[in-house]
């Protein structure tokens, strides 16, 4: 019997091929600061003023932004004196650097970092680990010594994490009613903007940021003011240090960089630290029961096998370690962005 499947489009193929082209563009056009200075310029350039402006080739810059309207990144304006480009509504929103939703240092940390793991991606499905080592020349046996391997590597990752609480933040806390929990840990929370996120959405809540020292030092320093006062930090490594008792735990993309036996290890932990009565809030990526999709979730998964020990789990797979960890009325909610909440209770 032959296959009655459809052979569909092959458009689609050369369309996948060219994924990563659309990626380096849009990269590119933000690491140069292309978004940033129409913006500040207030009215449309010419590509001859944003090279010089940019200090860049006028040629080079030219086709940039020629790729960059065809991705409906610019708008172009043909006059008698040539082409004036201009921000689109969502690049003065999401690309430029000083947008209160950029996604301007996600877009770094993937063009200058994440881009280079994936050069690897072959080997990483051959070997099942990630590539650090190739990538960088670094030993890969702890990935986050890995990934905070310098100071700036460190910033740039967690300025990447918090850019994506701009967005999909409120939609995962507000998922549960958190209300009932005041004393608030969030373990792994990096540079604090799902913390903040959470003191301002619950009137009521405090905030522990448990993260390691140097995390911490950066987050103070450059992340969360001084004069957020309902975020406090603790400085710790949550597997090899005690976790203090608090009512709610968040582990906000933790549990996806681990296997699930350290899953496991930290999750008793948890819940051995939790009042009883208290919960863990998982924040990561739910794929669907039958691993079908969501698609950006799988991608997110096969980044997680070049850069970290983990992958992102299905809900039951989550249930499941919580349950194993002793958490009970295990709940979960879809928010239909890039991030979704489960909630299980002491
Ligand atoms: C981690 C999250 C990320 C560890 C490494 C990471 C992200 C990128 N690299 O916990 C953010 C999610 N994006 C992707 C592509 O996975």
């Amino acid at each position: 019997m032959g296959s009655t499947e459809d052979l569909g489009d092959p458009q689609i193929i050369l369309q996948y091929s060219n994924g990563f082209l659309v990626s380096k563009v849009m990269f590119t056009a933000c690491e140069l600061g292309v978004f940033d200075l129409l913006l500040e310029s207030g009215e449309p350039l010419s590509s001859d003023v944003i090279a010089a402006r940019l200090g860049t080739s006028t040629m080079g810059v030219e086709r940039l932004l020629d790729a960059c309207v065809g991705l409906k990144l610019l708008a172009v304006e043909l006059t008698q004196e040539g082409a004036f480009y201009r921000n689109t509504e969502i690049s003065n929103v999401y690309l430029t650097k000083s947008s209160p939703k950029s996604q301007y240092h996600i877009m770094m940390y993937y063009s200058n970092t994440v881009y280079l793991c994936w050069h690897y991606l072959t080997d990483a499905v051959r070997e099942g680990r990630n590539q650090y080592e190739r990538a960088f020349g670094i030993s890969s046996e702890d990935p986050f010594g890995a990934m905070y391997r310098s100071e700036e590597e460190m910033l740039k990752f967690m300025a990447g994490q918090n850019s994506v609480w701009s967005i999909c933040g409120r939609d995962v806390l507000a998922a549960f009613d958190l209300s009932i929990f005041t004393h608030i840990y969030d373990l792994g929370g990096g540079g604090g903007a799902l913390a903040r996120e959470c003191v301002s959405l619950y009137p009521n809540s405090t905030v522990t940021i448990y993260d390691l020292p140097k995390v911490v030092q950066v987050a103070k320093e450059q992340f969360v003011p001084p004069e957020e006062h309902r975020i406090t930090f603790h400085e710790g490594d949550f597997f090899n240090n005690p976790i203090p008792e608090a009512e709610l735990y968040i582990l906000s993309k933790i549990l996806h960089d681990w296997d699930d036996d350290k899953c496991r290890q930290l999750l008793e932990k948890v819940y051995k630290a939790c009042k009883p009565g208290g919960g863990v809030l998982l924040v990561e990526s739910l794929l669907n029961e039958d691993k079908s999709g969501p698609l950006e979730t799988q991608l997110y998964s096969m980044n997680m096998l070049v850069q970290t020990e983990g992958k992102e789990r299905t809900a039951a797979e989550y249930s499941r370690l919580l349950e194993a960890a002793g958490f009970g009325e295990i709940q979960v909610r879809r928010t239909g962005k890039l991030y979704d909440a489960v909630l299980g209770r002491k």
